[in-house]
């Protein structure tokens, strides 16, 4: 369990014990926050790591992934931090990539139950098509931070966009990898915290062009 951690000291103590009730090995990842995060995640992870400065969410899903797949995880997922993902979901995803049905989980905030702010959801399909266009690949929900991926999955997954682009780009590593995917539905909780220090619809489109001037130049 990678949890990536920047400024959510309110909300991260809450996320930790709720998923340590059902997870053993959670890692926090606090992303250089300038509040109380670290406190909260030190007193709370299974294991609590830092960077000294502000990276973005790539760079703190890959630190978390490394330290994990370097201790032996047969499996890693990724969970937010704010509380907008639900445990359950995580639960139905992570016996599904440990009974062998898929090598990666990928939440669909489209088949769940979430009510996505609609120009949210308008960017999410436009990035789902370009994905589509670019790489073959049928998604319904490129940005969703819910993931579980199987080791080998994982290390061929490796990202290097530091920021939110990972997503992205996380999308077109599946795509080439030849990993099976597989899509669950997951509720996102578009809460008043959430909504206030989340990303905003205007990130997505962000990530968009990010992402497809990465792809021109690389
Ligand atoms: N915004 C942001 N989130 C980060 C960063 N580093 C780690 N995170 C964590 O990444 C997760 C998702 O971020 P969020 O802004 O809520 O994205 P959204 O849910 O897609 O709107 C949260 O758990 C954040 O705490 C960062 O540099 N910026
Ligand atoms: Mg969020």
């Amino acid at each position: 369990m990678v949890v990536p951690v920047f400024n959510e000291c309110a909300a991260v103590g809450k996320v930790l014990d709720a998923l340590r009730s059902r997870f053993r090995n959670v890692v926090a990842v606090d992303d250089g926050s300038s509040d109380a995060s670290w406190d909260a995640i030190r007193k709370t992870a299974a294991h609590a790591l830092r960077h000294a400065v502000n990276r973005g969410q790539g760079a703190a899903l890959q630190t978390g992934t490394d330290f994990a797949l370097a201790r032996g995880a047969r499996r890693i997922a990724h969970f937010d931090a704010d509380g907008q993902h639900r445990v359950d979901d995580l639960v139905a995803m992570a016996l599904a990539v440990a009974k062998g049905d898929c090598d990666i989980a990928l939440g669909d905030r489209f088949a769940g139950n979430s009510r996505i702010p609609p120009m949210r959801a308008a960017l999410i399909r436009l990035a789902a098509l370009m994905h589509r266009v670019t790489s073959g690949i049928g998604l319904n929900d490129v940005h969703n931070g819910l993931r579980v991926l199987t080791d080998e999955a994982a290390r061929r997954c490796e990202l290097r966009s530091d920021r939110m682009a990972h997503a992205s780009e996380l999308i077109d590593l599946i795509a080439r990898s030849g990993m099976r995917v597989k899509q669950f539905p997951t509720t996102i909780e578009y809460t008043a915290y959430s909504m206030a220090k989340g990303q905003r619809a205007s990130a997505s489109a962000r990530i968009l062009l990010h992402y497809a001037v990465g792809r021109v130049f690389r």
